[in-house]
């Protein structure tokens, strides 16, 4: 693995039209991201955030909320990863709502010509503006990698589509819109729904998604979603759903993922703080950031 992580916060709220979520890269930051990697013998640089533009206003409608705002901090950020993995440095993103893996995974494309995804999440992510039920563009965010939705969102970074289905999976997956499931059938995506972690068992479905993302692919991006995990554990999350991967099943998970030595890049997000419990979200995060970059008991 790269020793050298690049720590880029992404203060973004807009994409899930609810505020807090912007505070996510300072709870993380206080909640000891810093110590802990360094700790692990990494060498660390903190770029600070990215800049996101603010709406004059702030209104209710539209297929896309927010979108000239939303394109253009998902911009600067594809920039900013591309720089870092430039410089031979590790992109670790800190959110901001999920709208940012757009410009994440932009940035993260231009080096890695077939990258893999393990999206874990409570949710596929995979609207458009016309099947969206809320248009908050953070539920449209893995479409737009795959080709899917406003040009502007698909096309960011100057290509596309950025991924193929055939080199995702998402984990933990519980609450899925009908227009989520089609695309999911017409694509043929693979979704660990928790009911398969439930039957599998969290290692066996590790295992085989590691295998998938990195059958035919260059290196493997982390998208973790804190709302993949039961609430009871992530309570500071925007859209929390019950009946969710635990704490430990989580770290078992992403210890299974540092073993097998893939990632080239990841992001933390969703992590709101107005909505925590004693920063406990953020917390969970940095722990889990521990264990993805091979912190062990022993
Ligand atoms: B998250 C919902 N599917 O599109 C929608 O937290 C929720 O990044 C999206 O996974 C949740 O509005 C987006 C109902
Ligand atoms: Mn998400
Ligand atoms: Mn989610
Ligand atoms: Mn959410």
């Amino acid at each position: 693995m790269n020793d050298k992580i690049s720590v880029i916060g992404v203060p973004m709220d807009l994409g899930a039209d609810r505020r807090g979520v912007d505070m996510g890269p300072s709870a993380i930051r206080y909640a000891g991201i810093a110590k802990k990697l360094e700790r692990l013998g990494f060498d660390l640089k903190d770029t600070g955030n990215i800049n996101v533009p603010q709406p004059e206003m702030y209104v209710e409608a539209g297929k896309y909320k927010y979108l000239e705002q939303v394109v253009k901090a998902n911009e600067q950020l594809a920039e900013a990863v591309s720089k870092e993995i430039g410089d031979g440095r590790f992109p670790l993103v800190l959110g901001g709502d999920h709208s940012i893996a757009i410009g994440t995974i932009a940035g993260v494309a231009k080096h890695v010509q077939n990258l893999g995804v393990i999206w874990f999440d409570a949710h596929g992510d995979l609207n458009t503006g016309e099947t969206s039920p809320s248009g908050n563009i953070h539920g449209m965010s893995l479409a737009a990698c795959l080709g899917y939705g406003h040009e502007r969102l698909v096309s960011l970074g100057g290509f596309f589509p950025k991924l193929k289905p055939e080199n995702i999976v998402i984990i933990g997956a519980r609450d899925l819109d009908p227009g989520e499931r089609a695309l999911i059938k017409e694509i043929g995506l693979n979704v660990y729904t928790m009911h398969e972690i439930d039957k599998l068992g969290m290692a066996r479905v590790m295992e085989e998604a590691i295998k998938q993302v990195s059958r035919e692919t260059d290196g493997v991006h982390l998208s973790l979603d804190l709302d993949g995990l039961d609430p009871h554990d992530a309570p500071g999350v925007g859209t929390p759903v019950i009946g969710g991967i635990s704490y430990r099943e989580s770290h078992l998970a992403l210890e299974i993922l540092a073993e097998a030595d893939v990632l080239v890049s990841a992001e933390f997000v969703e992590v709101n703080p107005i909505l925590d419990r004693e920063n406990a979200t953020a917390q969970v995060a940095v722990e889990l950031i521990g264990s993805a970059f091979g912190e062990k008991l022993l």
